[in-house]
């Protein structure tokens, strides 16, 4: 049977079922080859992963990466940055030291190899289906149980075919392809899907470019996108170095997908994702005009030496506007050292730009906010209410394109009006000449497995223990604490930035910013309560990996979400911690419940031992109403183990 290239790589990992791969929706497991974790998220999961007791990851290989939590501000993330280069000496996982660039960038460059599995506890983990990979983003739990050699289960995706023809023109970049795919398929469109991309506008495309696309997939809901590995791959692979870990891999010719799209390239313009959504989407010519105060290029979507090279092309022998503040953090040292030997860094620096640390840095809160009522034009790939660190910012999502011809003019300007500059200046290199530093001396390889055991852990007194996980009782009676809109995202439940990312190796006091976003007497009210619940509406918990959205809300007593629909890693992270994910089965349901409400769930254990819906009521009035039990096997047993970390230890597998 003809297969797609995403039904190959898993038909290839598929541990169960095994033989052929089951029906659309059920649930697999597949073997991990790869995993990444992040300093921001890599405390919980080492901390998880020391409890299952092995010498050594069993993965092909584990990378760790410090490259969010780098501002500083006194002993906390230092303190963070050398448990986690303890862990992974003892452990057999490569460390990649602060300042040597963005995990998902990085990982491409150095690590990434097409046909291979990689779980990351960091959403964008798809960046690394640039070169072929089946790259994923989870928990920083099921990373853990991964790196311990366990399967990574996931619902069999639909696979969406993107069919790119034609090739873009000048001003127009790879941003404004997946910008087209989010207008089209939405924030929540690509939950329990995989985007893969295949038709005669693959090969126009660099694998940067390709990167950019499956790194921004991510904001689909999307469980991962996927480029063929082909020539252009070959070379990239070569000028990393790595050509011996290359491989050709495609979709068979006649392969069906779930559904098809298709993007001529030469139809596309340039374009922005609005505030505050990644899905809305509009064309620059439409919001040419608007002031911007600061422009940013960065993060892990649009850092690589070819994003650069197309700033330094518009900006050369100009300066940035009066008006305008303007930074670049380079996605790895790599580039960085690139940049500074094609002369494009010092272009960026005579035009006024600031040169930022090559790490997330602002796309994540980390310094450079912008100032109040700003209108601030980025290249990353969120722009939800608050992250950016300012709360009334207005973030636009753009091109580096888009974002360099804004920093001369100070206003949104439309790219192809420099198209004189971007060719005239665009700097002459090949994708091999372009890498031909293949900067490897910030990674600390794997120790050999005697020198390992030996190594002493450093744990600062930011560390604390994971808190327990409570056991699920049969019935449960408590109020909503809180009711929210539609598109909920782990930002608004555990927000991020300068002040909170420190804190997220200690969950007592992590847990004092949940929700403040959203209502800032959530945490007090938890504290008096014995108990809640929390409703919400559609994609509920879209956006980031983090486990710290589900962790704070289960210590502060979160024992049920209930919601319309779920984005996929925050539901696994709520299982993961022992907090039931209830879908109403009527959504209207959502109009009629009002928060402060007071809900009883019945028959919860019978529900998770036999898979029945579950049974609500309110209590005033006696209003009845069910939730689906759309939880497989392997995720009931979770929620009945006490979490996933008691389930693995007792055997779960
Ligand atoms: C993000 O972009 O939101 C983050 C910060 O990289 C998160 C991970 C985290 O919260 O630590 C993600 O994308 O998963
Ligand atoms: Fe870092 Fe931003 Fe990428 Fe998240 S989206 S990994 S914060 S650069």
């Amino acid at each position: 049977m003809a297969l797609t290239l995403t039904e190959k790589i898993l038909k290839n990992h598929l541990v169960e079922p095994t033989g052929n791969l089951p029906e659309r929706g059920a649930d697999i497991a597949i073997k991990i080859d790869q995993t990444l974790t992040q300093d921001a998220t890599g405390t919980m999961a080492y901390l998880q992963f020391e409890t299952i007791g092995i010498d050594r990851v069993k993965t092909e290989i584990s990378v760790s990466y410090i490259d969010h939590n780098t501002l500083q501000e006194d002993y906390k993330n230092m303190d963070d940055h050398r448990y986690l280069q303890s862990i992974a000496a003892r452990y057999g996982i490569w460390f990649s030291r602060a300042g040597n660039g963005i995990c998902h960038q990085v990982h491409l460059e150095r690590f990434g190899i097409p046909g291979k599995t990689l779980l990351g506890s960091d959403s964008h983990t798809p960046t690394g289906g640039g070169i072929g990979m089946l790259a994923i983003g989870a928990g920083g739990l099921d990373v853990a149980v991964a790196m311990g050699g366990g399967a990574f289960h996931l619902s069999m995706p639909k696979v969406i075919g993107v069919k790119l023809t034609g090739m873009l023109t000048t001003g127009v970049s790879a941003k404004d392809i997946i910008l087209e795919v989010l207008r089209r398929e939405t924030v929540k469109g690509g939950v329990g899907c995989i985007y893969e991309y295949y038709g005669p506008g693959v090969a126009t495309l660099t694998v940067p470019q390709r990167a950019t696309i499956t790194n921004m997939g991510a904001e689909l809901g999307a469980t991962c996108s996927i480029f063929p590995s082909d020539e252009t791959t070959r070379l990239f692979m070569k000028a990393m170095g790595r050509e011996e870990d290359w491989s050709p891999l495609t979709a068979d010719p006649d392969a069906v997908y779930d559904k098809s799209i298709e993007i001529d390239l030469c139809d596309l313009s340039p374009l922005a994702a609005c505030p505050h959504s990644p899905d809305a989407v509009k064309a620059i010519r439409d919001l040419a005009g608007i002031k911007v105060s600061q422009v940013a290029i960065g993060s892990c979507t649009n850092s690589s030496l070819s994003d650069l090279a197309a700033v330094a092309a518009i900006v050369k022998g100009k300066t940035i506007a009066p008006g305008v503040e303007a930074g670049i953090s380079p996605g790895s040292r790599q580039t960085l050292l690139q940049a500074e030997k094609t002369g494009i860094l010092g272009e960026l620096i005579r035009a006024g730009f600031r040169i930022l640390e090559s790490a997330c840095g602002p796309c994540i809160g980390m310094g450079f906010a912008p100032n109040s009522e700003g209108v601030s034009l980025r290249t990353f790939n969120r722009n939800f209410k608050g992250r950016s660190g300012t709360p009334d910012a207005q973030v636009y999502l753009v091109s580096p394109e888009t974002a360099a011809i804004a920093a001369i003019t100070g206003v949104i300007t439309d790219p192809q009006s420099a198209a004189a500059e971007i060719s005239s200046n665009a700097p002459a290199f090949d994708d091999k000449a372009a890498f031909d530093i293949r900067d490897d001396n910030m990674l600390i390889p794997p120790r050999p497995l005697e020198d390992a055991k030996n190594e002493v852990i450093l744990r600062g007194p930011n560390i604390k223990e994971c808190p327990a996980t409570p056991e699920i009782p049969d019935t449960l009676s408590l109020p909503v604490l809180l009711k929210t809109e539609d598109n909920v995202s782990t930002d608004d439940i555990m927000p991020a930035g300068a002040k909170v990312l420190p804190l997220r190796s200690n969950i007592p006091e992590i847990s004092k910013f949940t929700f403040s976003r959203l209502d800032h007497t959530f945490y007090t009210r938890a504290k008096e309560a014995s108990g809640c619940f929390v409703l919400g509406g559609d994609n509920y918990g879209q956006g980031s990996s983090r486990e710290h959205a589900a962790l704070a809300p289960m210590y502060l007593g979160v024992r049920a979400v209930i919601v319309k629909s779920f984005a996929r890693i925050h539901k696994a992270n709520l299982i993961n911690y022992g907090i039931i994910p209830l879908v109403l089965d009527v959504a209207e349901m959502y109009e009629r419940i009002e928060q402060g409400d007071e809900l009883m769930l019945t028959g919860i254990r019978f529900s998770l031992e036999h898979g029945t819906p579950f049974q609500l009521s309110r209590t005033k009035d006696g209003l009845s109403f069910t939730a689906k039990n759309d939880l497989d096997v392997r995720s009931r047993k979770i929620l009945l183990s006490g979490g996933l970390a008691s389930y693995t230890r007792t055997g779960g597998q």
